[in-house]
């Protein structure tokens, strides 16, 4: 008797403590942010549904009436963006009765880029191999409806399959063919497809002698080509078009300008309601300032391009660097469309390796004052508009890492309304990717989970940009835009990071002042002068704009040197500090995913320290100075670096282990 009581009360005793510890739920990522709400089709099964004419296409009307939850739009993708809406705010507690929500999505086209080749190898991509599969002999239907109901959730209505550094064998009959057949799933959920094409496509294809966009001949090849798409997909898209960038062939190549080239293509798809997206991503090796030139190239043709031509643009000048001031253009054109081109996948980002959130770059960027009609003209009100270039592969989560995912999240976001705050989004994505353990309340997975995640995802951006280019440096990248190379110095200047840097022993940073290469009075008034002006300018851009002697005083007090210094110490221990939460955070995670992200977050501080070492180590070299008393000295020698970037840049990714996974340096080029 007694020995039964002692054993009840031990059992009870047991599970009082299981209940009270929290017991994380498997997942692997897999379900990316659709895994914590009800499935889609419960979530219709259980409201009336209307297509209401008076309503705009693609908006959509939640609300309670007669004791029953109506969803009303103006068409099917309308609906189902309302039920993925009402999925949302059920997960974030906010679809209780009387819920009254009606939305439209600011920007008409809402894109993701696929820079994913023929061979079904992705630029830029760190996923794996293209999700499209290209050459298989079927195409993987299970993961486009995956990737549907992805995008549809988040309001995206378009997808460019392929790579803008185009191949011409997309437009043979067979890929158009293949092509249609996704295009046949996507519109399933509301996505249009696009191509993008490659300027020398009739010569490639047809034997045509030039591609002259004012020859005949060639605008005909172009027409019967748009006709035969067409014929195949009634509601194809339009064009994506590199041209006359990085050795692509364009209009250019024949005297013509690109108002010529978009226009032509324009011509061709217009009779089919099809847009051409024409990049304004041009640079050349001979400009004084790479900064500069977009605007010199499509200022001039400010309202010379077509209708359905939309200029689209990179957010900054140079290339998708963790910290760039938009690109001045968004503040010059007036009479043009435009377009954003955001970068989801993390080229300069530290790949999917980082933990980097990119909704605050994103709304740093839109809600940039561009000044072009006066005060309170955001980059976000100059654009009609958006892209982002995707970071999805065949990876089974898409996307290479849990928080990869949150950035085509993200973007998906603010391109259905720009005004929504980056910390809103990050909230709205953690409570609906990771699943609160059994047995926690609410309250508890709020305070001990979901904040200090959120706090993580803000602070993550700043921390990349202080261990890889603090104080308004940048593109200091070696080849394969991993890790740091300053030294480099070799081949096309700028495609160096000297040519950014400028580092000599008296002082770093880019003179774009009125006295450098000018580019501050391609942005209006007042940000011209205030990029300018030493005492205006912002310090987080202070080595964009200024070439700065090394001693020069912030307003810290503290030199430049000193700052850049302190900068990349900064950011590392805020990757630590990262660690730090995360490893107490294992208790409320699924092992998988708490795994995958202190491994990734290991890496991190790895590489932080790599860009730390690299560049301060770099820099110290030139101008001799000692590091602030309060900074941790260097850990690795240049020598070991430069070789460490040059295995890494031949491998294309950071060192692999044997399961292909990135790994930390090998101890031997320690120091001890
Ligand atoms: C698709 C950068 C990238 C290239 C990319 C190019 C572009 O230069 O490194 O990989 O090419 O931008 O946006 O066209």
């Amino acid at each position: 008797m007694r020995k039964s009581f002692f054993l009840t009360v031990l059992a009870g005793a047991a599970l009082l403590a299981a209940c009270s510890r929290p017991a994380p739920v498997a997942q692997d990522g897999s379900d990316l942010w659709l895994a914590a709400g009800r499935p889609y089709a419960d979530i219709l099964a259980s409201v009336e549904t209307t297509i209401d004419p008076a309503l705009p296409a693609e908006a959509f009307h939640i609300y309670d009436a007669d004791g029953q939850r109506h969803v009303a739009a103006g068409s099917e993708a309308g609906l189902r963006y309302g039920v993925y809406a009402l999925q949302r705010a059920e997960v974030l507690g906010q679809a209780g009765p009387g819920m009254d929500v009606q939305e439209q999505p600011r920007y008409a086209l809402r894109l993701l880029n696929h820079w994913d080749n023929l061979d079904d190898t992705v630029e830029r991509g760190y996923a794996g191999e293209s999700m499209w599969e290209w050459t298989s002999p079927t195409i993987p239907e299970a993961r486009i409806r995956r990737y549907g109901e992805l995008c549809a959730s988040v309001g995206l209505n378009g997808a460019v399959l392929n790579n803008v550094n185009s191949n011409p064998l997309i437009l043979d009959a067979e890929h158009i063919a293949r092509v249609a057949k996704i295009a046949d799933i996507l519109r399933e959920y509301g996505i249009k497809t696009y191509l993008s094409i490659k300027w020398t496509s009739p010569i490639a294809l047809s034997g045509l002698k030039s591609g002259d966009p004012l020859n005949p001949q060639v605008r005909q090849w172009w027409k019967d080509k748009a006709a035969e798409i067409y014929k195949a997909i009634p509601d194809f898209g339009g064009f994506l078009v590199k041209a006359n960038s990085e050795g692509q062939a364009g209009p250019q190549d024949y005297g013509r300008t690109h108002a010529d080239g978009a226009n032509m293509l324009g011509e061709a798809v217009a009779p089919y309601g099809g847009i051409v997206m024409w990049r304004a991503f041009v640079y050349s090796p001979t400009s004084p300032d790479r900064a500069n030139q977009a605007v010199e190239e499509f200022l001039p043709l400010d309202g010379k391009f077509a209708d359905n031509v939309i200029v689209q643009i990179k957010n900054g000048p140079v290339d998708f660097q963790p910290r760039e001031p938009f690109s001045p253009l968004f503040g010059q054109l007036k009479d043009t469309q435009m377009m954003m081109e955001f970068q989801i996948t993390q080229e300069y980002l530290g790949f999917s390796n980082h933990l980097a959130y990119l909704g605050t770059m994103w709304e740093e960027c839109l809600q940039s004052d561009t000044y072009r009609d006066g005060p309170g003209t955001p980059v976000s009100k100059t654009i009609s508009a958006i892209a982002g270039v995707a970071n999805t592969g065949q990876d089974a989560n898409f996307c290479g890492y849990v928080f990869a995912q949150a950035n085509w999240y993200a973007f998906g976001r603010l391109a259905w309304d720009p005004e929504l705050s980056a910390e809103q989004i990050a909230d709205e994505w953690i409570r609906q990717t990771f699943l609160k353990p059994d047995g926690m309340t609410d309250k508890a997975f709020e305070g001990k989970f979901i904040e200090p995640v959120r706090d993580i995802l803000m602070a993550s951006r700043e921390a990349v940009v202080d261990y890889e280019m603090p104080v308004g440096l940048h593109h200091l990248f070696g080849g394969t835009h991993y890790g740091p190379a300053p030294w480099d110095r070799l081949g096309r200047p700028d495609w160096t990071p000297a040519y950014y840097h400028q580092a000599d022993s008296a002082g770093i940073g880019f003179d774009r002042t009125r006295s450098g290469s000018d580019n501050v009075d391609q942005y209006n008034e007042p940000l011209a002068s205030q990029y300018n002006d030493l005492a205006t300018c912002p310090e987080n851009l202070l080595l964009w704009f200024h070439h700065m002697p090394w001693d020069y005083q912030m307003a810290s007090g503290r030199t430049v040197w000193d700052e850049i210094c302190l900068h990349y110490d900064a950011g590392i221990r805020q990757v630590e500090a990262f660690r730090q939460t995360w490893a107490g955070l294992k208790p409320y995670v699924a092992p998988a995913l708490w795994e995958e992200t202190a491994r990734k977050l290991e890496i991190q501080q790895h590489d932080g320290e790599w860009w730390r070492d690299a560049n301060v180590g770099y820099f110290q070299q030139i101008n001799g100075l000692p590091l602030p008393a309060d900074v941790r000295p260097l850990d690795t020698p240049i020598d070991s670096l430069i070789y460490r970037q040059v295995r890494s840049d031949r491998l294309g990714m950071p060192i692999h282990d044997e399961n292909n996974r990135p790994i930390i340096v090998a101890p031997r080029f320690r120091r001890p």
